[in-house]
């Protein structure tokens, strides 16, 4: 037996044993086949990271070798110096020349349901005729260019263009309102936008160009628009400043030099969710981010050369940018692409464009299970996932029973579930499985990927006892980490590397279990204190959804003159479930089961859906400040549907 057999910790899911070993079939035929190989080469990372890095970063194709390692000043990390290479050269160019060439790079689909694929030769083709035109329109190396895209293979394209110029892309999500869009470009500074004339999400058209419109009003920043025909309806333009890109690419104009750049040369910036207040332009570089994504792709999704890899995020999210572009276009994948809504036209799209494009490996977040649940099994029981070998899950704590779903429902019990806790500061995954050595238990990340040093600490940042809940923080630089917040270094200092001297703060909480094992508890502004007890918001939300007829909860606090702070939690039913006192009662008593009595919630409020933001996560700020003053002042324009707030208001009986 590879994996490991004394894990002591593991709480039993719905009456099952809590810990899953690596199925031995795929053991078998993975990169890393057991436990012992994952430590021996952990082991190695951590304590001869010349040696582990000398021999990883030949993953990527340089110009000119690096000749050292790590310069290190806090918090300026550089990594790989001396060396030279070109990110859209590692991803296209390279794989040219062998085999890959004529392999599907992309496999898209639309909304509306055409198909299109690209392969290695065809994408390079593509890339060096959009990099021209951007150097036509006076792109060079170090502009800031602002890509405002829907999930087309013209956002791929675009991103590795602007990399093939040494040009910083800043991807602003396509679901992002025009105030958002120019907040972003404005910080940036960039002076070329690319957008498309909408796209397609429910059956409607996202207006992109309009929103484009409406952001540069009054902004004379922007020069050139350069517009994709997605959709062909009619959409303003502005004659002076904006152009459609079928009309200016040249045919012939195929060939694109390959400029290397430095290690350190700027990839791109990409703005954070602002779930916490003010959005910040997190900065990555060229050579340790491209090596993070490739090896992080490479084996923790285990990627072989027949492999159809979907992650389903957008790329205007830091998990679009490593794991749909990057990183498996680093190491010659095939990915998956789709453009709209995941219930579109029915709430089995997902499971039928898996069948139909025999999808291997599936990459997606709870927040997406907890819907598929919420749907019902009879959309994903009749469908053919035979091809799918591998899941993962990214972007909050997954609960055991959406862990659970996932792998009973899709994975048919068959496939290992990789779980990646990461950031989109940290570049790349950072705490997961290897799906062939590590044994997972839900709702643990698992244990720390290569040259990753996290650890559990007090407000001191003192190390935390065994088992305590505590700060996450990573000890020491890893490649793909940011190198700062575009135009605030001392933001950068400040809200990374000062909350505990001389280390990463995460800004979330965690612990770390007998064998080892991070669970992470969602962020620090997050927890709860209740009679003096922490309690991660997270934990409690996940006892509530583990009730047969919940679907989604979110719990803040509010203040309570004897226990600190008191729990309310919102939550919605699954469908054909009807809110009652008696719930109520049932839901508490759940709950008190699930954790303990010091979790009983003093309040439940029923709601038919929760604010979220567009990348889906819960924005309890929202749900806090609805408890604390009775209505909503702060900032809603990250939500997803502003409309949530004012019914929720309603349902919960307070006036916004
Ligand atoms: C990749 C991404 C980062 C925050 C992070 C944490 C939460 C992400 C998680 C997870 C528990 C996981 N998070 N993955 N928590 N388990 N597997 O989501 O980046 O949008 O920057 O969010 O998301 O709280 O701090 P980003």
């Amino acid at each position: 037996m590879t994996a490991d057999t004394h894990l002591s910790e593991a709480p039993s899911v719905n009456g099952k044993e809590g810990i899953f070993p690596p199925p031995r079939t795929f053991s078998s035929h993975a990169h890393i086949g057991n436990v012992d190989e994952y430590r021996r080469l952990y082991r190695e990372s951590i304590e001869s990271p010349e040696t582990f890095w000398g021999r990883m970063s030949a993953e990527l194709d340089w110009a000119d070798p690096w000749k050292e390692l790590l310069a290190w000043e806090l918090p300026d990390a550089r990594w790989f110096l001396g060396g030279k290479l070109n990110a859209s050269y590692n991803c296209l160019d390279r794989h040219l020349m062998g085999p890959r060439r004529n392999k599907a790079a992309i496999v898209w689909e639309g909304e509306p349901g055409e198909v299109r694929t690209l392969t290695y030769q065809q994408l390079h083709w593509e890339v060096c005729r959009w990099a021209n035109l951007l150097a036509r329109n006076g792109v060079a190396a170090g502009d800031r260019v602002v890509i405002y895209l829907p999930m087309i293979p013209e956002a791929a394209i675009a991103m590795l263009a602007c990399a093939r110029l040494g040009a910083p892309h800043s991807v602003v999500f396509g679901g992002f309102s025009s105030k958002a869009l120019r907040d972003r470009l404005v910080d940036c500074g960039a002076r070329i936008l690319i957008t498309a004339d909408g796209g397609y999400r429910r059956g409607k058209i996202i207006p992109l160009k309009e929103r484009v419109n409406e952001a540069l009003e009054g902004v004379s920043q922007i020069e050139r628009v350069l517009v994709v025909r997605r959709t062909g309806k009619p959409v303003p333009m502005q004659a002076e400043r904006d152009r459609w890109i079928e009309e200016e690419i040249q045919e012939d104009d195929a060939g694109c030099k390959v400029t290397p750049f430095e290690s350190e040369h700027p990839l791109f910036i990409l703005y954070t969710s602002g779930t916490t207040g003010r959005p910040k332009g997190i900065l990555h570089t060229t050579a340790g981010y491209l090596l993070g994504c490739a090896l992080t792709t490479k084996y923790l999704f285990d990627i072989k050369e027949e492999d159809l890899f979907w992650c389903t995020a957008d790329v205007g999210w830091v998990t679009g940018h490593s794991y749909v572009v990057y990183g498996p276009l680093a190491i010659g994948a095939s990915v998956f692409l789709y453009e709209g809504a995941p219930d579109f036209p029915r709430p089995d799209r997902f499971w039928r464009m898996i069948e139909r494009h025999r999808i291997t490996i599936l990459y997606t977040a709870p927040t997406a299970i907890r819907a598929f649940m919420r749907f019902g099994e009879e959309w994903v029981e009749p469908r053919d996932l035979s091809s799918l070998r591998l899941l993962g899950s990214v972007g909050e704590p997954i609960n055991p029973e959406a862990w659970l779903w996932y792998h009973e429902k899709v994975g048919r019990g068959r496939c290992p579930i990789v779980d990646t806790w990461w950031q989109t500061e940290t570049g790349s995954a950072m705490i997961a499985p290897l799906p062939g050595a590590t044994a997972c238990k839900p709702g643990s990340a698992s244990l720390p990927f290569f040259g990753v040093d996290p650890a559990i600490v007090d407000d001191q940042g003192a190390p935390a006892l065994p088992g305590r809940q505590g700060k996450l923080v990573i000890r020491r630089p890893w490649p793909s980490m940011l190198r700062g917040i575009y135009g605030d270094p001392e933001g950068f200092r400040k809200t990374y590397w000062s909350q505990i001297p001389g280390v990463y703060f995460t800004g979330d909480g965690a612990r770390q279990d007998k064998d080892g094992y991070f669970w992470i508890t969602g962020r620090i502004d997050d927890v709860l204190n209740v009679s003096g007890h922490r309690i991660g918001t997270a934990e409690v939300e996940s006892a509530l959804v583990s009730h047969p007829k919940v679907a989604e909860a979110a719990v803040v606090g509010e203040p309570d003159p004897e226990k600190g702070e008191a729990l309310v939690a919102f939550v919605t039913l699954r469908q054909g479930e009807a809110a009652s006192e008696s719930l109520k009662d049932d839901l508490r008593l759940h709950v008190e089961k699930q954790i303990g009595s010091i979790v009983r919630p003093k309040e439940i409020l029923f709601a038919s859906s929760l604010p979220k933001t567009r990348s889906g996560k819960i924005m309890r700020r929202l749900l806090k400040e609805l408890v604390r003053n009775g209505q909503i002042e702060g900032d809603t324009t990250t939500l997803e549907d502003p409309s949530t707030i004012a019914a929720l208001a309603k349902e919960v009986g307070q006036p916004t």
